[in-house]
């Protein structure tokens, strides 16, 4: 049980397009979300998923359905990459009844039980007992189903990590645990909040198999997670994986991010992750610049019909809010 670096098998073409096709469309989500976050069309909180789109496209494109997904308080992306409605997606962010939780939810309650996704969460932590217990019932229930729960830096520090991880450990559940590394706690820098910055380490503490890869190269996370996925199935989980990454902004989209050494960003800006799944596609499927175009503007249309289907949708009201509040 050690980090290891992935061994990348040849990539198909449709491999190479579907983790591009993934990754840009939540830098499309992301970007195009901000401008309307702007516009005062979004009220609430938003936490970009810029700069780490590498981790959910790879981590996703290696699972199927029937398997299920955790996510985080910045979780638009793994919806995306878990194939989500962008429609409805953009709707829940406007506030509209066509969204995933009519609007009420907003950016970090996306949620879509039925396929599987369990939600975002905005309590730091939440997603990973949520995931193992997941994991149990598929194993209770004698399903192949693989639970994968994305997690922070910031949620290693928590409790409910260990404790969860530990439990996933001694009942060998399918359970995959992705720590998204992204080297801060809002301002706060991982090395202020613990003396061992690989957090990989803290799996190997307690008898997990884990690994380390680098969350900004989408085809290394994908063949990792894959390797993990088919331990998994094979009865051999749980597994923990800790993808390094790097904003590409502050905390939230209010947050102007200044603590953020301008050196370090660019470092990380340089290896860009939806760069590098459309660099691999084009050196590795030969796929010429007039098709990268044509996905491009394909993804940039499906987002502008969504915000329009959005708008067009009907605003939540208040008095009906209390329609969808059990109180036991
Ligand atoms: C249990 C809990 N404690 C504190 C907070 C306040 N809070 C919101 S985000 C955050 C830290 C986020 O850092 P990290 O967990 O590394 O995730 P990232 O934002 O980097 O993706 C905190 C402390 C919270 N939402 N939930
Ligand atoms: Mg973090």
């Amino acid at each position: 049980m050690s980090a290891q670096t992935h061994k990348a098998n040849a990539p198909s073409r449709e491999l190479l397009e579907k983790l591009f096709r993934t990754a840009y469309k939540i830098r499309v989500f992301e970007t195009e979300g901000i401008k309307l976050y702007r516009q005062g069309l979004i009220r609430g909180y938003f936490h970009p998923y810029l700069g780490q789109e590498g981790i959910a496209t790879g981590v996703c494109a290696a699972l199927k359905e029937g398997d299920y997904i955790a996510s985080t308080h910045r979780g638009h992306g793994h919806c995306i990459a878990w194939g989500a409605d962008v429609n409805r997606m953009v709707a829940e962010l406007l506030q509209k009844e066509s969204g995933y939780c009519r609007g009420y939810g907003g950016s970090m309650h996306i949620a879509d039980i039925s396929v599987g996704n369990l939600g975002a969460n905005g309590i730091v932590g939440a997603g990973t007992p949520l995931g193992v217990g997941a994991a149990l019932a598929a194993q209770i229930k004698g399903s192949d189903a693989v639970t994968v729960t994305f997690t922070t830096d910031g949620a290693s520090n928590n409790g409910t990590f260990l404790e969860s991880l530990n439990l996933a450990a001694i009942w060998n559940l399918a359970f995959v645990l992705v720590i998204e590394n992204n080297q801060y706690a809002v301002s706060t820098r991982i090395e202020e909040s613990t003396r061992e910055v690989d957090l990989y380490k803290r799996g190997l503490s307690i008898g997990v198999e884990s690994y380390q890869v680098d969350g900004n190269d989408p085809l290394a996370v994908y063949n990792l997670t894959q390797e993990a996925v088919e331990k998994c199935r094979r009865g051999e989980g749980p597994i923990l994986i800790e993808a390094k990454t790097y904003r590409h902004m502050g905390h939230h989209v209010n947050d102007p991010g200044k603590y953020m050494p301008a050196e370090k960003l660019a470092y990380y800006k340089d290896r860009d992750p939806v760069d590098r799944a459309r660099n691999a596609l084009v050196e590795m499927a030969g796929i010429d610049a007039t098709e990268i175009e044509a996905i491009e503007n394909e993804i940039k249309q499906e987002f502008e019909a969504a915000v329009e289907f959005s708008k067009a949708s009907r605003e939540i009201s208040i008095s009906e809010f209390h329609d969808f509040v059990a109180a036991y």
